[in-house]
């Protein structure tokens, strides 16, 4: 695995790199969608709009972040937690938009997931010089369903890792409309972004975001 850490992708079929066992990049898959998912965010923020959440360790995060669909994703001194309600106004997450779960659906089949139903949408907005640490995706009671992560925006660069916490990352560039479909063997594998570069976006000016669905709860509630 470590030989060809940085070796060419392949190319299964053409926009799609594996960059990890069970983990797609579909460069471009969203473009077309990109302007309708602008305005969702801008409609879910207008309800539940972004704040700073706090780490366990007491840290504020660089990145802003808000939650739609029926689970939202949260973090404060208590730990970390999917909730369906948004704790800075008691009040349910707002439903995903339209456009949303549609391209979901799509980018996880595409990806090799048929079926995905996400119930929880983070929404992750960078400005110039935000980042997020390398961590796992481990809140989920399901770890047989993706995660599919849709850019916005300025570009980023995704750093992707392995098991543990200190293997080498490799840095994938991501653009506007780039989707990453991700489960599999490599679902809890360590991932983060590096510090957002200033730049200028004609859709999303001088700021990244970033679409993570998820299957939070059970897809079989019991
Ligand atoms: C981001 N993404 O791109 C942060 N997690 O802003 C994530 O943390 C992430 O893109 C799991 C799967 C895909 C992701
Ligand atoms: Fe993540």
């Amino acid at each position: 695995m470590t030989g060809d850490l940085f070796a060419p992708l392949t190319h299964p079929e053409a926009g799609t790199e594996t960059i990890a066992p069970g983990a797609v990049l579909l460069r471009g898959f969203a473009c077309a969608e990109a302007p309708a998912l602008l305005s969702g965010i801008e409609a879910v923020a207008a309800a539940a709009p972004f704040r700073h959440m706090v780490t366990p360790g007491g840290q504020t995060m660089s990145v802003a972040m808000t939650c739609c669909g029926s689970l939202g994703w949260v973090t404060d001194r208590r730990g970390y937690r999917y909730q369906a309600t948004d704790p800075a106004s008691g009040a349910p997450w707002p439903s995903l938009p339209p456009a949303f779960a549609a391209v979901a659906t799509a980018a996880a089949e595409a990806g090799g997931y048929p079926g995905f139903a996400p119930d929880a949408c983070l929404i992750n907005r960078y400005a110039p010089g935000a980042r997020m640490g390398l961590h796992q995706d481990r809140d989920e009671q399901d770890f047989t369903q993706p995660i599919v992560s849709v850019s916005l925006g300025l570009p980023a660069v995704f750093l992707f890792g392995g098991p543990k916490r200190n293997d080498p990352a490799r840095r994938i560039p991501l653009v506007q409309g780039d989707v990453v479909v991700w489960g599999g063997p490599s679902r809890l594998f360590f991932h983060g972004v590096a510090p957002l570069r200033a730049g200028h976006h004609p859709a999303a000016d001088p700021l990244r975001y970033n679409l993570t669905f998820r299957r939070a709860g059970l897809s079989c509630p019991s």
